[in-house]
């Protein structure tokens, strides 16, 4: 049995919103995460430290088990191959839509749509589902560029207000999934780690309940 285990989270917007959770947990991370460069750090709560690190990287984390439990956003889980994680609870922050865009919906005329995102999984299984033959071109950032330099007719991204879409004159056409941040668990932790882990889980339902 072990006792203290170690919580992956995001970095950036995520972080920023599971920072008022963690505090109502009692489990705020001892140091001011804006400022410190340590990566590894205690909470309130000793029996749990938090790492910090890249979006794409926490289910990895998880994954391999160097950290029991994580947060990350859906989008990122559904990129990620999933093996020996399991999600356990709907954080209910950093919510936004996972969407088809462009300047219109291109007619195809039989040509396959070029289709950039860096969401390669979800918008090869979204545009198969429609039965449609697309071409997927892989991108790390400012997907919205692609339609408006002709590198792909569509993307696929995340909007959340669709300023972003707008200001490159572009348009949400369809809805492929509602995007929030999940809470994730090492399933071999789960067996390990099972009265702190759950004790975990109930103090993250009871923050997010009110
Ligand atoms: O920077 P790094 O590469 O390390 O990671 P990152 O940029 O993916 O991290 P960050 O901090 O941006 O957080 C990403 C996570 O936040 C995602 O995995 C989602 O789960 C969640 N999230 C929620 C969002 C948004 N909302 C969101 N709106 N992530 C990104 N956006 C971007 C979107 O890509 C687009 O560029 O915001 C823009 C659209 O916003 P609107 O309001 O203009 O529509
Ligand atoms: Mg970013």
């Amino acid at each position: 049995m072990k006792t203290q285990i170690t919580l992956a989270i995001s970095k950036g917007r995520i972080l920023k919103d599971t920072i008022p959770l963690l505090k109502k947990m009692g489990m705020a991370p001892v140091e001011d995460l804006a400022h410190t460069r340590k990566l590894l750090i205690d909470t309130e709560n000793p029996q749990v430290r938090v790492v910090v690190v890249r979006a794409t990287d926490v289910p990895t984390y998880v994954e391999y088990g160097a950290a029991d439990l994580g947060i990350a956003g859906k989008d990122v889980l559904m990129e990620s191959r999933g093996d020996g994680l399991y999600e356990l609870l709907d954080l209910g922050i950093c919510k936004c839509k996972l969407m088809v865009a462009g300047r219109n919906m291109p007619s195809s005329h039989g040509q396959r749509l070029k289709v950039a995102t860096k969401y390669v999984n979800a918008a090869q299984q979204y545009f198969a589902q429609q039965g449609k033959q697309v071409e997927i071109i892989k991108l790390y950032g400012s997907m919205e560029l692609a339609p408006i330099t002709g590198l792909a007719d569509l993307i696929v991204d995340l909007v959340d207000t669709g300023n972003t879409l707008r200001a490159n004159g572009l348009e949400p056409l369809e809805h492929i999934e509602d995007i929030s941040s999940r809470l994730v668990a090492n399933k071999a932790s789960l067996k390990v780690s099972f009265d702190t882990l759950q004790n975990v889980v109930e103090k993250f339902k009871a923050a997010i309940a009110n």
